[in-house]
């Protein structure tokens, strides 16, 4: 095989070798002028970005630590919460930031920050009064305040300013709320709807703008201890559990205003039960709480439940997850009296086989739909849009299968025996942005620019296939 890089205009790559289109590039048999005998069937290669890429390939290692990919599906001890979390304990993500706040409950005042990179507590501003079971912290999407139920059995209703660091009392719920109690926004609207609990059905709309409730239709039956609400980041559809030692789980129509049984829950769930949304994909996930480990997953699109990794310790009141907007982690209180702080890791679609799609799904080999970065997880039938992000989920030995299109993004590889493999070379089309002629076309992670001019050491295994 004898590899040249031409450097006349666009810089290109002519490869000699047998297989024509198909052929198959293993990074550790380049040379820039390595030759060896064989047919001299020649292919010609669109690719500065092939041979800026052998250039990645020798400058990784001396420059750049590997990215480490936390097992899906596991749970991880995180630092204690300041004090034993229980009844109305709670976790909100306030849309952006490094911060998760929580109400520590156990009919206290505590009110704290979490710091996700630098994984610290801080103590925050009292809450007014203490905080028992119904306690739950919702953040409406933008904007500085975080909105608050007490529980307690009251009808207490609070904002919290996150810049000034300050509560205020809003009005008053309809009713008093206590255990089940929860809120939940649905991404838009100035809307946030609330379960009162307390072995009721009552069901509530709050308007941010007016400040004001309205009841909605009832729950189908009463909700107490483990009642938790979710929204799955888009469409019509909030998601609720009944809680109350039952296996109720409930969707809600924001439209029709009306509720409709879904899939009963693999258990009874009660205090401590809580349910979160990762951000994107098909899956909710759920404590049971009732002072067992359980954890699920329930598919939106399947209507049906799995049970998931166990938690560390039993979930008992003050249990509570929350998704802090990116990323494949879940954060935890165990509540049950504990400082019990867990991160889990969320098995979003985890290879081997990554599939990447453009927009288009016409002549397409691998995908059954347009790539989404977003609301993709990587799957073939869910593929990412770009091949960056499946590079983020990809680990050594994966192989990411990249469907007819053209993708105009600059690409950095730094896993090991890792292969890129396209539908081929006329179909699969890898454009970065910028001149090219230009050097430094590909921008190697640690910030080095440098032209094409270095060729690979070999050994790390690599194989790029029907690209370009
Ligand atoms: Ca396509």
């Amino acid at each position: 095989m004898k590899i040249v890089e031409e450097f006349s205009g666009r810089v290109g790559l002519t490869m000699r070798g047998p297989g024509g289109s198909r052929t198959l590039i293993r990074s550790n048999d380049v040379r820039r002028t390595a030759t060896r005998p064989g047919p001299r069937r020649e292919c010609n290669i669109k690719s500065h970005f092939l041979a800026a890429l052998l250039l990645l390939f020798t400058l990784h290692f001396a420059l750049c630590t590997p990215q480490s990919h936390a097992a899906p599906n596991t749970w991880s001890t995180l630092a204690a919460a300041p004090a034993a979390v229980d009844d109305g304990g709670a976790l909100v993500y306030p849309g952006s930031g490094d911060t998760i706040y929580a109400f520590g409950g156990n009919t206290s005042t505590k009110f704290w920050a979490y710091s996700i990179t630098n994984n610290t507590w801080e103590t925050k501003a009292a809450a007014p009064t203490t905080v028992q079971g119904g306690g739950s912290l919702v953040y409406p999407g933008s904007g500085d305040t975080i909105y608050a139920f007490r529980g307690a059995s009251s009808m207490t209703f609070w904002a919290y300013s996150i810049n000034n660091g300050t509560w205020t009392t809003m009005a008053a719920t309809p009713v008093m709320v206590a255990y089940g109690g929860s809120l939940v926004y649905p991404g838009s609207g100035d809307t946030i709807y609330a379960f009162g609990g307390n072995t009721s059905t009552n069901f509530w709309a709050y308007s941010i703008t007016n400040n004001t409730w309205e009841t909605k239709a009832a729950a189908p039956t009463t909700v107490q201890g483990g009642g938790s609400l979710v929204y799955p980041g888009s469409g019509d559809t909030i998601y609720a559990f009944g809680g109350n030692a039952t296996t109720n789980f409930w969707a809600y129509s924001i439209t029709n205003n009306a509720w409709e049984t879904k899939a009963a829950a693999p258990a009874t769930v009660a205090n401590g039960g809580s349910l979160v949304y990762p951000g994107s994909g098909d899956t909710i996930y759920a404590f049971r709480g009732n002072n067992v480990t359980d954890f699920w997953a329930y598919s939106i699109k399947n209507n049906a439940w799995t049970t998931m990794a166990a938690a560390p310790a039993t979930v008992y009141p003050g249990g509570a997850l929350v998704y802090p907007g990116s990323g494949d982690t879940i954060y935890a209180f165990g509540g049950n009296a504990t400082t019990n702080f867990w991160g889990y890791t969320v098995p979003f679609y985890s290879g081997p086989n990554w599939y990447v799609n453009d927009a288009s799904t016409g002549g397409d080999l691998f995908t059954t739909a347009s790539g989404h970065d977003t609301t993709g997880d990587g799957s073939h039938i869910r593929p990412f849009l770009t091949i960056t992000k499946a590079l983020t989920k990809a680990k050594a030995g994966d192989t990411i299968y990249i469907d007819a299109g053209l993708y105009t993004e600059t690409v950095v590889i730094n896993t090991d025996s890792i292969a890129l493999i396209g539908k081929d070379s006329a179909s699969t089309i890898i454009d970065p942005p910028g001149s090219n002629a230009t050097a430094g076309l590909l921008r190697h992670p640690c910030g080095h620019r440098n032209g094409a001019s270095h060729q690979k050491p070999g050994g790390d295994g690599r194989v790029l296939r029907d690209l370009f």
